[in-house]
């Protein structure tokens, strides 16, 4: 179709770029991780965004080429700060469930350029855990020996199943945004997130919460013991230019 043609000469002519949202460590307020978050800028019609552009490229197949730019493109950029930022700085990544289906070797292209895999966090959806098959039960266990850590994105929206948290190794819960906008003292949405914190700490992993808009939200996720927080409060997602800018004024 146009579109899927589009798309696809939107990777040979380069008009996809990568744009990073600062994670912040609550405890210490410093930036220690970033979502890489693509974007497209068409010549034409202008910006697109991947709301709108990535279900195609999953229906057209060409999310796993675009999802292998996305990729290389991030482990570029780790490898990048953290030279500048230290060790530990990672860059998480978005992965829609048709990305678990081909045989890239995520693993093989970090270690070949002598990362480790600890750089990179993998953002999922609980879907795909759900209907896990051998195929992305091996992907996982291959990312967990080679220390890619694990995010299930969106947390709390997807479905009421919690199994799959006894069954696969995970490092992060994302708590989503919906659950953030409305937060506020003796709200129904605080005792949600601080349920979220209590379960993944007892189950040996971390909480990063979504779309912190306002000081409160932030304070109120803070007390709640959430361990990191991204959103508008904080940065939208920047540059490579403009991410540099800031951490250098806050670190
Ligand atoms: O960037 P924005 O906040 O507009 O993101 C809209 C949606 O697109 C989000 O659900 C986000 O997870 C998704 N998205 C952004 N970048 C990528 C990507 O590189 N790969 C995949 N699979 N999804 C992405
Ligand atoms: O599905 P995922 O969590 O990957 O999508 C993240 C999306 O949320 C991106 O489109 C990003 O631009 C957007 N986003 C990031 N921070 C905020 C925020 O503070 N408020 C709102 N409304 N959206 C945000
Ligand atoms: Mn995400
Ligand atoms: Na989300």
């Amino acid at each position: 179709s146009r579109t899927s043609s589009d798309l696809r000469e939107a990777l040979v002519r380069d008009q996809f770029h990568l744009v990073y949202q600062p994670i912040v460590e609550l405890a210490t307020g410093r930036i220690r991780k970033a979502e890489a978050l693509i974007r497209w800028q068409h010549p034409q019609r202008g910006f697109i965004s991947p709301a709108e552009f990535i279900p195609l490229a999953e229906e057209t197949r060409l999310i796993r080429e675009i999802g292998g730019w996305v990729f290389e493109r991030a482990v570029e950029q780790v490898a990048a700060w953290q030279a500048a930022y230290g060790a530990d700085f990672q860059i998480s990544v978005n992965k829609s469930p048709l990305q678990f289906k081909g045989d890239e070797d995520w693993v093989g292209y970090l270690v070949g350029l002598g990362l480790s895999g600890h750089s990179i966090v993998v953002e999922i959806t609980e879907g795909l855990l759900l209907d896990a098959d051998e195929q992305v039960s091996n992907k996982l266990l291959a990312f967990r020996d080679a220390g890619i850590q694990v995010a299930i994105d969106d947390f709390g929206t997807g479905y009421s199943s919690l199994s799959y948290l006894k069954k696969f190794d995970i490092d992060y819960l994302k708590i989503d945004q919906s659950f953030v906008r409305n937060l506020a003292p003796d709200s129904s949405d605080l005792v949600l997130c601080e349920a979220i914190v209590t379960m993944a700490h007892r189950l040996g992993m971390q909480v990063i919460a979504e779309g912190v808009e306002t000081r409160e939200q932030r304070d109120l996720l803070s007390a709640a013991g959430c361990d990191f927080a991204q959103g508008y409060w904080f940065a939208k997602p920047l540059s490579v230019a403009d991410f540099e800018t800031m951490l250098a004024k806050v670190g």
